[in-house]
């Protein structure tokens, strides 16, 4: 633990079990415990995010913040920032949390120029590769900041203007060595403000060839210089454009394929995203999951009454359960993790509510591994889906399957046949008391 601390009424949080009243304990997150052959800690590669944790303020459009952050004396100096990085590490190793991810310009403070900003970063950085060794805790991904300043109003790869680019690329080449030099095992790219708000003054087709080129840059640049990380996009529909480009999973994964650039990305899917989009995140999970680019997940929710995303703590068995189901059935996360884009309610303003927020959500993602596995486990769900599709495994299914057969031969087998076989229940509701009966048990 570091010589000052800022939360020195909370301990390293431990798991007491479900039987626990202890706010300040885990009920299900165990993190040695074994899960499918794997421990809690390896399936859910718990990460907390820097921006909403130690940089969000509780500011909505209608009041300053309310946050009280003891720790931070307000100025934009590095030594503040520097302060803060070393309260950050206090925080993920209390909460037993192995990974952390950063913007940029979360971790520093942006300078007057950009050999200024390099310089924070880097200053800042320090202070990180010492912490991280302190703690042994992880850097789960790294990204930059293209959406706050000012100089991206009309987007960053996607600007109307080519020294927008020129800026945005400088800015990922820095983020990229930095992530680097912290072991970041993934690099994050959400689009910021990559989209449009009004199709009149905006050639879609021309800002897409710059977001695929700028990406080319980035593959380039990782060979370059060996970074190793999996590169990762965040889909979102909309906030703060009307049109995100990389819209949902399927938008992403159709630039991907249009531009070539397949081999080198996966997804990063977040809920409150998926929400908007009109998605489950179950949907987005399985639909990325099959075509072998699940990445990552930031793990949040939204509300149902509000429609923008307001990234808060998912604590909901249901969500969590179908989520962790999903990530299971594909095999797991691979470098990434369950990284909490979430925040703590403006008026939930003191120090102790991010712990609070947390422990609960990471109970919420324990919880719901343990009844995914359940329900593996039993093949209650897996039974109905191959009774469902068994007119597949043989016969006249097998040979469409196969591609052997055409349109003259399914018309020909149709006549001789005359009807189609009976079809079975879909078995919705037998599934849903299934998952509640898990829920139950676990
Ligand atoms: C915004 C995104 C953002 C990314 C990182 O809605 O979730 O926080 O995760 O740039
Ligand atoms: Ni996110
Ligand atoms: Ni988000």
């Amino acid at each position: 633990m570091p010589e000052m601390s800022a939360f020195p009424d909370v301990p390293v949080i431990q798991y007491e079990g479900p039987q626990s009243d202890n706010p300040l304990a885990f009920r299900w997150y165990n993190p040695d415990e074994i899960v499918e052959g794997k421990t809690m800690k390896d399936h859910l590669r718990f990460s907390i995010v820097y921006w909403h944790t130690f940089r969000g303020t509780g500011a909505d459009p209608f009041g300053p913040g309310t946050a009280d952050r003891p720790w931070d004396d307000g100025s934009e100096s590095v030594e503040n920032a520097q302060n803060r990085a070393r309260v950050a590490f206090e925080l993920f190793e209390k909460l037993q949390a192995p990974y952390y991810a950063f913007h940029d310009r979360d971790v520093a403070p942006e300078g007057a120029t950009l050999a200024g900003s390099h310089q924070n970063f880097d200053a800042v950085a320090d202070v990180l590769v010492e912490e991280q060794q302190r703690t042994g805790v992880k850097l789960l991904w790294g990204t930059a900041n293209m959406f706050s300043n000012p100089r991206f109003m009309h987007g960053a790869a996607t600007s109307c203007n080519a020294d927008v680019f020129a800026y945005a690329a400088a800015q990922v080449k820095k983020a990229m060595e930095v992530t680097q030099r912290l072991g970041g095992e993934n690099y994050v790219f959400w689009g910021g403000r990559e989209g449009y708000q009004n199709l009149y003054n905006t050639d879609m087709k021309r800002e897409l060839d710059h977001l695929a080129a700028f990406f080319h840059m980035a593959v380039d640049y990782a060979k370059e210089i060996g970074f190793t990380g999996q590169f990762l996009i965040e889909p979102k529909p909309k906030e703060p454009t009307k049109h995100q480009y990389d819209s949902d999973a399927a938008a992403c994964l159709n630039f991907l394929r249009a531009y070539d650039l397949m081999d080198h990305f996966k997804l990063n899917l977040e809920t409150n995203h998926a929400t908007l989009a009109g998605h489950t995140m179950m949907h987005e999970i399985d639909y990325s999951g099959a075509q072998g680019a699940l990445g990552s997940i930031d793990a949040n929710t939204g509300d149902m009454l509000l429609g923008w995303d307001t990234d808060q703590f998912a604590t909901d068995y249901y969500l969590t359960t179908q989520t962790m189901y999903y990530i299971l059935k594909h095999g797991g996360l691979g470098s990434g993790g369950v990284n909490f884009d979430a925040k703590v309610r403006r008026e939930s303003f003191e120090p102790i509510d991010l712990f609070h927020s947390h422990i609960g959500s990471m109970d919420a993602f324990a919880k719901g591994l343990k009844v995914a596995a359940a329900i593996r486990a039993d093949q209650g769900i897996g039974g109905v889906i191959k009774q469902r599709y068994q007119s597949w495994d043989s016969g006249i299914g097998a040979e469409i399957e196969s591609g052997s057969i055409g349109f003259a031969q399914l018309e020909a087998y149709m006549l001789e046949k005359g009807e189609v076989e009976a079809n079975s229940s879909g078995r919705q509701e037998l599934l849903e008391n299934l998952v509640n009966r898990y829920l139950d048990r676990v």
